[in-house]
Order: structure tokens, then C-alpha cells, then sequence
């Protein structure tokens, strides 16, 4: 079965990140979820990126705030795509210097990077990844979509 791993700098990011993680498992999609931070368990962040990709799992979500090094570095060392969240978290800034950290990635290694604090679309965004190859997946995105816009007309009918 396909993986997605999240991971993230801080247990402090864990509010944020909780709803990739939340969205993921309604999709009945496996997560594998850990603390690797880049500039406190460089080891960790290493041995992730190199082998992430031999357990199964087949995109990496990976948040961290303030100088937000997590996603860049593990998309230089693993051939999965990653999905950047940009974290504002209590040593940002204003939420920029991590949007920055993660967007302006050098060509050759990319970033998915969605909004500040965006884990939920970052989830989405994996399970789309993982519906490309998983019709199972694929149908509850096309059943999530619907939803979504159910509640449009529903909010509209109620004015
Ligand atoms: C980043 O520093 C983490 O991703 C987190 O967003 C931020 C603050 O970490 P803590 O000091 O709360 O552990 O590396």
C-alpha cells in the first residue's frame, strides 16, 4: 500500500500538520508520521531522505517554520516528490521567512510549497499524487470534490 510521510521540525508544528495528517486517513490513505529536524537531528533528516523512498512510502509532506530548511533539504536527498508547508510558527517572523525558505527552492530540486499554515491542501495534494496510480484513492478525491461543492449550493440556498 501506498505511503505518505509527514514530517515536520517540532512537536510544535504538530497543530498544523495534524490536518494533512487528518485529511490523509479520511482518504484511507497510510501515513507514516515523524519529528526530523533539519538543523537539530541533521543525521535524522539524512538517513529520512535517503530511505523514505525503500519503505513505501511515495510522497513526502514536510513542515517547519522560521527558517524552514526541512523540505528543501529532504527534496535535495530523496527521489520522492515533497510537499513544503510553511509553518508560522513562534520563531517566524510574520510567516515569510518560512514561505521563503520553502518556495524559493534552486532549479533541479523542487518544493511543492502550498500557503502558510496550508497542511490540509498539502494533504490533498499528496492524495492526489497517490490517486495518479490508485484508483481507490482517485475516487474519494472525485467524492471529496463533490462534497465541496455541495456546500456551495447548500450555503447559497440558505441565504
Ligand atoms: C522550526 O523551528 C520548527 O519546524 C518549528 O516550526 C520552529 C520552532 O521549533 P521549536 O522551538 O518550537 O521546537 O525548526
Amino acid at each position: 500500500m501506498s505511503k505518505v510521510g509527514v514530517i515536520m521540525g517540532s512537536k510544535s508544528d504538530l497543530p498544523v500538520m495534524k490536518e494533512a495528517i487528518d485529511i490523509l486517513k479520511g482518504f484511507d490513505i497510510e501515513v507514516e508520521v515523524d519529528i526530523v529536524s533539519a538543523h537539530r537531528t541533521p543525521e535524522k533528516l539524512f538517513d529520512y531522505g535517503k530511505h523514505a523512498h525503500t519503505r513505501g512510502i511515495k510522497v513526502i509532506v514536510a513542515g517547519a517554520g522560521g527558517a524552514a530548511h526541512l523540505p528543501g533539504m529532504v527534496a535535495s536527498l530523496s527521489p520522492l516528490p515533497v510537499i513544503g508547508v510553511p509553518v508560522k510558527s513562534s520563531n517566524s517572523i510574520d510567516g515569510w521567512d518560512s514561505v521563503l525558505s520553502i518556495l524559493q527552492m534552486p532549479g533541479g530540486v523542487p518544493v511543492a510549497t502550498v500557503a502558510l499554515n496550508g497542511a490540509k491542501n498539502a494533504g490533498i495534494l499528496a492524495a492526489q499524487i497517490i490517486g495518479c496510480s490508485d484508483t481507490c484513492v482517485l475516487d474519494k478525491i472525485v467524492l471529496y470534490k463533490e462534497g465541496l461543492k455541495a456546500k456551495v449550493i447548500d450555503s447559497a440556498k440558505e441565504l
